[in-house]
Parts: structure tokens; sequence; C-alpha cells
């Protein structure tokens, strides 16, 4: 039997994304498991690296079920980040160079030493040099962003941009902060780290499982996402939008109008 067509499929979600124009969800339809979803966003982000970006970390995503209810999706997946999907802090991006944005309010690490496959994780504050509050911007390649889990997999879980605020040394407890994602000035989520997997820090342990069954190995000096705490909301021009961690203080960005 003839497998699904790798190439061709990562060529159609990519245009999607430099064209910022939705495409019919894809999976059904070419016969992808997550297996094959997998493969098809390696083949994604190969055709970013070709173009010269440089992978710099990597996000886990529906890792809170408020984040699975709202997308109707309930298995932990991960994505890739590159460097231009970083924005700095308090930057501006252009919301018609996406196709549907959404934000939603982050943990991110700075990734340190890590362990070698099969060693376990060990202390937390060995493989994690600092935490620091992130906005995620999501933009699902699928029109009305409905799609099935290899679906979203093979779109590289819908990474589109992301800020991160100041880094942190790890805290004590990174179980129990509260969290507001703010939408020019008002509140629109409100939430905790412990919607993440009960811990963010577990976000990591899966992110080093998953990935591994992949042949991904998380590096240092790469930036790791925990996962969105809170639903996402959708960006609009001219939007400032501000997330806030308890303990680790807050980052933002502006869409432009
Ligand atoms: C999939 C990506 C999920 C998160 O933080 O849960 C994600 C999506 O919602 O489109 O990034
Ligand atoms: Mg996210």
């Amino acid at each position: 039997m003839i497998g699904p067509d790798t190439a061709g499929i990562a060529e159609r979600l990519g245009v999607a994304a430099d064209t910022a124009t939705a495409i019919a969800q894809l999976a059904a339809e070419t016969g992808l498991d997550v297996d094959a979803a997998y493969a098809v966003q390696t083949a994604l982000i190969q055709r970013r690296l070709d173009r010269g970006e440089r992978l710099i970390g990597l996000k886990m995503g529906l890792t809170s079920k408020a984040k699975m209810a709202q997308v109707g999706v309930d298995e932990v997946i991960w994505g890739r980040l590159t460097d231009t999907m970083r924005i700095p802090d308090g930057g501006t991006l252009d919301p018609t160079a996406f196709i549907h944005p959404r934000v939603e309010p982050e943990v991110a690490f700075l990734l340190d030493r890590l362990p070698e496959p099969g060693e376990p994780v060990g202390d937390f504050t060995d493989a994690v040099r600092a935490v620091a509050p992130a906005i995620e911007v999501i933009d699902s390649r699928y029109a009305n962003f409905t799609f099935s889990l290899p679906d979203v997999i093979a779109d590289n879980t819908s990474a589109a941009a992301f800020t991160i605020g100041p880094w942190s040394p790890v805290p004590d407890g990174l179980n129990n902060l509260g969290v507001l994602l703010e939408i020019d000035g008002r509140v629109a989520q409100v939430g905790s780290t412990a919607a993440i997997l009960g811990d963010p820090r577990r976000a990591l342990d899966e992110g080093i499982r998953l990935a591994g069954r992949h042949g991904v190995r998380l590096r240092e000096g790469w930036v790791f996402l925990a996962g969105a705490a809170t639903a996402a909301v959708p960006l609009k021009p001219g939007a400032h939008v501000r997330a806030v961690v308890d303990h680790l203080g807050t980052t933002s960005l502006r869409a432009s109008a």
C-alpha cells in the first residue's frame, strides 16, 4: 500500500500559512494517522529551515482541559518553534499575516542540560534554567479552526508566533500560580498554572517523552512552551494583549490596526 504523500501535504499546509489562506482538513482524506502526521510536521518545519529559519524550541498543545474542550481534541500534542515565530516582548504583529489568529497565556521554560535518552529527567531545576510568562499566537491553517488530532499535529499544532516576558529563576512552586489574559486592559481569561497537567513541570516530562518517540531531543538553550492554561481568544486588529502569571510577571504584544 502507498502511504500518504508527506511532502505534498506539508506543501499544502506551508502554502496555507505563507499566504494566510485557510484550507480544508486533510487527514481523513489522505489517511494520515498520528505517526504520519508527525512526519508531515517534520517536513513542514524542514520547509522553513530550508529558507533559513532556525529551530529554537518546542511547544506543547492541549495540556489543559480548557484547551481540549475548546478544540474538541483530547490528546497532548507537541510542535516546533522557529526563530521567525518569536516576537519581541511588547512587540507588534500584523494580524493580516494570519488566517484567524488567537492568543493564549502560557508559561515558558528556558532549557538547560537535558538527560540522555532513557535517563530520567531528575530534578526540574537541572533541566530548566529559567521560567517566564508567555503569549502564544495560534493560527490553525484549517477553515473554521476545526481539525482532528492528526490534522492539528500535521499543522505544527497551529503554532504561529509567541512572545516571552522576562526570565526568572525557577520558583519553588509552579503548580498554582494565577494566570490572566487581558485584551485592551480588560480581563479576557482567568486561570491557574494548575490547569496545565496539574503542574506545568509535567509538560516537560511529556514533551521529552512524546518528542522522543519521534527521535526529537530537546536541547540546551531551547525555549519550551508548556501549553495554554486557558482557552484561546481571537486576536483582533489593533488589540493590545497582556498575559500575567503570578510571581513571574507579564508579557505583551500588539496587533497592528
Ligand atoms: C492547537 C494548539 C494548542 C495549546 O497551548 O494548548 C496549544 C490549537 O488549539 O489550535 O497551543
Ligand atoms: Mg499554545
